[in-house]
């Protein structure tokens, strides 16, 4: 096996690519959609790098025959996308809005025609404005409201959709938008950010149960994205600021969903910031709720260095005020983001959950990607190697692995750093909308054909 082959996985293992509505769909108030809270952020002066948003990004909402297209001539057994709950209840908790759905069953049909398994998130990051107008995660409600719609996304397409993931990256909804402020709906807060995360996992487990209500037999799972925190030194300091980012990242999630715990040490890290009095008798339970399977989402380990904190008040600190700062590794060649390339990163967070939690259940990684900032239509080597690398580390782990969602089918709106990433298997031209498949999905087609012949 080189830097690029993929190794041979077990048969039935699933491939595929991954996308989030907003990044790709465009036609923001065609057929009844609301605001959700990523229009509202886009307009900020300053909040996304190029000024741009998701009004038209790829256009899917009209081109997804072009997405499904892409995805048969790659030979993709599944294919990772959201739905967009403003077009399903555009006011967050009013009328259904017909025409919403029926775009997801046309998607649907069409993926089922060509024998590509769905696996549908029901929140990739794009909140109804309304319930934000009330709150957003800060509120309780926010979580019921989320359940309620799942059950109307699950009622309508559950005949044909057997995968569900309840949430996209609870850490970025909460803390990427509540806290650090570079993420919708850009607060920067210490108890509402912590009581978003506590309430998107409310969310979680209440879904987990509507999905399952709503289409009984239906395996329900949530996707984290992960990344060891490693320290930056052998310091007592750095290693104490690891664990502080490690808490904060993965572990807030990892331990209350497949432990029905919040680790040791949480509580403690935010005493004075938040009097963690949004949760309730019950809570951990619903969300501890055993689940069919875990979305990992891997992109990077973090080396932490202890910092000063930004405010020496707790009461004044944001929840990613911690006391930490994530520092490059000299000697690790990192992507266009900055991003450090470390496939054993994954292999270690794998490996670090099955060591942790027994009962784990099975795994796909929902996304592992490169993005080049530079725009090359076509050669794109380091993909073709971050691809086979990130498979042979998570097959390395040896746990109940069952699939591997490249992020992303094509190249979308990158949130707060607009349009110039690239991630994806397939250029875009913008605005045309034309996509173009890359070298990598070439190459990606070949490795599936392979994987797919018998072998004597
Ligand atoms: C995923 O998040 C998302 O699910 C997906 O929508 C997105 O397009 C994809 O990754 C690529 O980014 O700005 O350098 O300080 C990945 C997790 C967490 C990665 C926040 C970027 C900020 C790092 N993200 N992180 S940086």
């Amino acid at each position: 096996m080189t830097d690029s082959e993929l190794p041979r996985m077990p048969a039935g293992f699933l491939w595929g690519a991954a996308t989030a509505a907003y990044q790709i769909e465009g036609a923001v108030a065609e057929d009844g959609r609301g605001d959700s809270i990523w229009d509202t952020f886009s307009r900020r002066s300053g909040a996304v790098a190029d000024g741009s948003s998701g009004a038209v990004a790829c256009d899917s909402y009209h081109r997804w025959r072009d997405d499904v297209d892409l995805l048969d001539g790659l030979g993709a057994g599944a294919y990772r996308f959201s739905i967009a709950w403003p077009r399903i209840v555009p006011s967050g908790d009013g009328e259904v809005n017909k025409p919403g759905l029926d775009y997801y069953d046309r998607l649907v049909d069409a993926l089922c025609e060509r024998g590509i398994r769905p696996f549908v998130t029901l929140y990739h990051w794009d909140l109804p404005q309304a319930l934000e107008d009330r709150g957003g995660w800060r509120a309780r409600d926010t979580a019921e409201r989320f359940a309620e719609y799942a059950s109307v996304a699950a009622g309508r397409l559950g005949d044909r959709v057997g995968d569900w993931i309840t949430l996209n990256e609870p850490y970025c909804s909460s803390i990427v938008g509540y806290a650090e402020g570079r993420h919708a709906p850009g607060a920067t807060e210490g108890h509402g950010a912590l009581a978003a995360a506590h309430h998107l996992l409310v969310g979680h487990g209440l879904a987990v149960a509507a999905v399952r209500a709503a289409c009984p037999g239906a395996r329900v799972g949530i996707t984290l994205n992960l990344s060891p925190a490693v320290p930056a030194t052998s310091s007592e300091a750095d290693r104490d600021a690891a664990r502080r980012m490690d808490l904060l990242v993965n572990r807030q999630f990892t331990d209350p969903v497949l432990g029905g715990a919040y680790p040791d040490g949480f509580d403690r890290l935010y005493a004075g910031v938040s009097d963690l009095s949004f949760r309730r008798a019950g809570d951990l339970a619903l969300i501890g709720a055993p689940l069919d399977f875990l979305g990992v989402n891997y992109y990077y380990r973090i080396h932490a260095a202890a910092a000063p904190y930004e405010q020496p008040d707790p009461a004044l600190r944001t929840a990613c005020d911690i006391g930490v700062r994530s520092v490059p590794r000299e000697g690790v060649p990192v992507t266009d983001l900055g991003w450090p390339i470390e496939p054993r990163g994954l292999t270690d967070t794998l490996t670090g959950l099955a060591g942790r939690f027994p009962g784990l259940p099975p795994i796909y990684v929902t996304e592992n990607g490169v993005a080049e900032v530079r725009e090359d239509p076509g050669a794109d080597p380091d993909r073709i190697r971050f691809i086979a690398t990130h498979v042979a580390a998570a097959a390395e782990a040896g746990v109940d692995l069952r699939g591997y969602f490249y992020w992303s089918l094509i190249d979308n709106f990158e949130w707060a750093r607009g349009y110039g990433p690239r991630f994806g298997l397939a250029h875009v031209d913008y605005p045309t909308g034309n996509r173009t498949p890359r070298a990598s999905y070439h190459w990606l087609r070949d490795q599936l054909a392979r994987q797919h012949a018998t072998t004597v």
